[in-house]
């Protein structure tokens, strides 16, 4: 099987159905996947160039930083910072939002991301991935916090890149979900994976199941029913994932579908969620949703929820269509 269709042709095509399209969303996207690029080949590298194992710092979430997980940030802003295309940033990484410094034009969009997804893998040669976002914003002004923090159903686009046995890129611009493979020969994703949909049935579920005594009622029943199986009221039997990376977690369930789940639980009052809104849970909600799938906290649509802060922390329940919908069900009727 050929294929022939390259991302930036695909973009290109894409952008032709917006008269106004002025050009400036294909090259940020551009320089989004050369950053992507770059952290392929470092990840792909590991050892061999010194890279694995922790950096002995501590990132604003008050995580152990791996030295992945600051290489992989400092390419992504040094990919973006000089473009011209934004007008801000913020990082997974770093407590502040990121400024475009005076020397560099600012232009119309802001871009949020987790420049290494799932690095508590990374040493043990696991799935990891970047996440991104993209809103729009008042063009050439310094964005205050205000522009950052704008629902997820303003997202321009949201993307991830899967470093696993191939490196994929899944996106969406609003216009359904589609896969791209890098071919690592001529170095460009080709479309691989079009018009990705998430089937609606599934008898797959991911969770931490060592956190389940912290649960609320509505996902002990849940995933109590599951366990039970054919024996129990569901009356089939389920399996269970869980890579603990979400973009390994999300790349199955775009794949076969499934239900993935980091609910609110009651281990730290201070920290009752895991997932950070905009940079892991907006994004991953716009693909699923594009995908034909449903994301929720379980009360709410993740994207209809008002941001407090960059690294607001939200329950995330997603995925299959069917089984979101009885999750949330039971939510209502706790
Ligand atoms: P980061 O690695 O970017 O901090 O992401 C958080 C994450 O690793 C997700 O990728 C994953 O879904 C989840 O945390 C795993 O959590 P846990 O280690 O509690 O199972």
């Amino acid at each position: 099987m050929t294929n022939t269709v390259t991302l930036t042709r695909f973009i290109i095509e894409q952008q032709r159905e917006w008269p106004d399209a002025s050009g400036t969303f294909t090259l940020l996207l551009n320089n989004i996947v050369t950053a992507c690029k770059q952290i392929a080949h470092k990840v792909n590298r590991g050892q061999l160039i010194g890279v694995l194992g922790s950096a002995g710092s501590e990132n604003v979430q008050g995580e152990v930083q791996k030295k992945l997980d600051i290489i992989t940030h400092e390419i992504m802003v040094n990919q973006l910072i000089w473009t011209g295309h934004l007008a801000g940033m913020a990082s997974e990484e770093i407590d502040d939002v990121i400024t475009i410094p005076a020397h560099y034009p600012k232009g119309k969009y802001l871009v949020m991301f987790d420049p290494l997804d799932g690095s508590s893998n990374i040493d043990v040669n696991l799935a990891v991935g970047t996440i991104f976002s993209v809103l729009r914003c008042r063009e050439g002004i310094e964005p205050t916090l205000d522009d950052f923090l704008a629902k997820g159903s303003e997202q321009v686009c949201a993307g991830f890149v899967i470093y696993g046995p191939s490196t994929m890129l899944v996106l969406t611009t609003g216009q359904g979900v589609n896969g791209f493979t890098l071919d690592q020969d001529i170095g460009e994703f080709m479309l691989t994976h079009p018009n990705m949909r998430i089937p609606e049935e599934t008898s797959e579920f991911a969770i931490n199941m060592s956190n389940q005594r912290f649960w609320e009622p509505p996902v002990q029943r849940y995933i109590e029913e599951c366990v039970q199986g054919k024996e129990g009221v569901r009356g089939k039997d389920f399996n269970m994932r869980w890579v603990a990376s979400f973009v390994a977690d999300i790349y199955r369930i775009l794949t076969r579908g499934g239900v993935f789940l980091y609910p609110i639980d009651n281990r730290d009052p201070k920290k009752p969620a895991k997932l950070r809104i905009m940079y892991e849970a907006n994004p991953m909600a716009f693909i699923i949703e594009q995908a034909g799938g449903l994301c929720t906290t379980g009360c709410e649509r993740i994207l209809d929820i008002q941001p407090s802060g960059i690294h607001q922390r939200v329950p995330v329940i997603l995925g299959s269509k069917n089984e979101v919908g009885r999750i949330i069900a039971y939510h209502q009727s706790a």
